[in-house]
């Protein structure tokens, strides 16, 4: 039996499959782009989401949307990392320490105490040290378009307020998935429990793990303080984000479009690092009134840790870090901070 096109044509065109040949700038259908992220909505990482599929919207004239996925909702940072790799997802951000499954110089940027201020950590991701090392992501399927600020990390308990670094002896500590923070943990006299984050709130709930060490922000937004009791601000690592690409969806877009997401990338690093230290000015406040008992760790007691914690540096140096740790330090050294 002879079928016309035309009732096929149009059934396809009725169900949104194919744009009808008057559909207008207005009609075209934007490309959708899911970023999967691990915080709440209303946390420094949601926000900075939001912002930059706004700018998304504005660069590409509506041709591009971005939906954000928070509170790994897409899956935790590792299963989103696969995602991207494997071209089922399009965009997340996600912390260094889980690239190191992808590339083990990245953990490099958990080594403790490297970074002793914000402008350090700038000098050296902003500079030609962290833009080398993001250009190592594409041959592995990732695209790493820029850094964002998780911060500087501090330790939460429930037993009691960490002084020195034998206050750890006996903590069930989670850290995140990787050697350096099991090493360096383990070092104070902790017993480090590697867990992805989307596990973290509820074994602190269920006391399957006593602590964890994040940035106040996270903390706040995570409501952390609602199951722990003590804050103490150790600072002991610097915590970058890395806003990733799957590059097999990239190496699809035009280099146009490629441009729209460098550039708006471009305007978030500002953009997130300038909300996300505003609130962590206000966030040891917020803790306090919601009863956490908070203390600063002494400057010697600090250096103390470091002494304890060089056998991490020594072990990641011996794995194979020895190159990239000497590339950091004379990056930070040229730096002049
Ligand atoms: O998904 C959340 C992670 O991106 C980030 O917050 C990692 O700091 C982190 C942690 O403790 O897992």
């Amino acid at each position: 039996m002879k079928t016309t096109i035309k009732p096929v044509l149009f059934s396809l065109i009725a169900a949104g499959v194919l744009l009808s040949p008057l559909a207008g700038a207005a009609d075209i259908k934007p490309r959708i782009i899911r970023f999967g992220y691990g915080l709440a909505e209303d946390s420094n990482q949601g926000r900075a989401v939001k912002m930059f599929a706004q700018e998304v919207a504005k660069l590409s004239g509506g041709k591009l949307k971005v939906k954000g996925f928070g509170s790994a909702s897409l899956g935790n940072d590792i299963q989103m990392q696969n995602a991207l790799i494997g071209g089922a997802q399009e965009m997340m951000v996600g912390s260094t320490a889980t690239l190191v499954g992808v590339d083990k110089d990245f953990g490099v940027y958990d080594l403790p105490f490297l970074f002793s201020n914000e402008r350090e950590a700038d000098t050296v991701l902003d500079g030609t040290f962290g833009s080398k090392l993001l250009g190592r992501l594409p041959a592995k399927g990732l695209v790493g378009l820029t850094y964002w600020e998780n911060g500087f990390r501090n330790v939460t308990n429930t037993k009691h307020p960490i002084n020195r670094f034998e206050d750890f002896q006996g903590i069930k500590l989670r850290v995140m998935q990787n050697p350096v923070y099991i090493d360096m943990f383990n070092s104070f006299g902790a017993n480090a429990v590697p867990m992805a984050f989307s596990e973290l709130f509820t074994a602190l709930e269920t006391k399957t793990v006593d602590g964890q060490e994040n940035p106040v922000n996270t903390i706040q937004s995570s409501k952390f303080y609602e199951v722990q009791k003590y804050l103490s601000v150790t600072k002991h690592v610097y915590s970058p984000w890395v806003v990733t690409v799957s590059k097999k969806w990239w190496d699809g877009l035009s280099r146009d479009e490629q441009k729209v997401l460098q550039d708006a990338a471009n305007s978030s690093r500002a953009f997130e690092r300038k909300d996300s230290r505003a609130e962590a000015m206000r966030s040891v406040k917020f803790l306090a009134q919601q009863g956490m008992q908070i203390n600063y760790v002494s400057d010697a007691e600090l250096k103390r840790m470091r002494d304890k914690a060089k056998p991490a540096f020594d072990k990641f140096a011996a794995a194979g870090g020895a190159t990239v740790l000497a590339d950091l330090q004379s990056a930070l050294s040229k730096s002049g901070q």
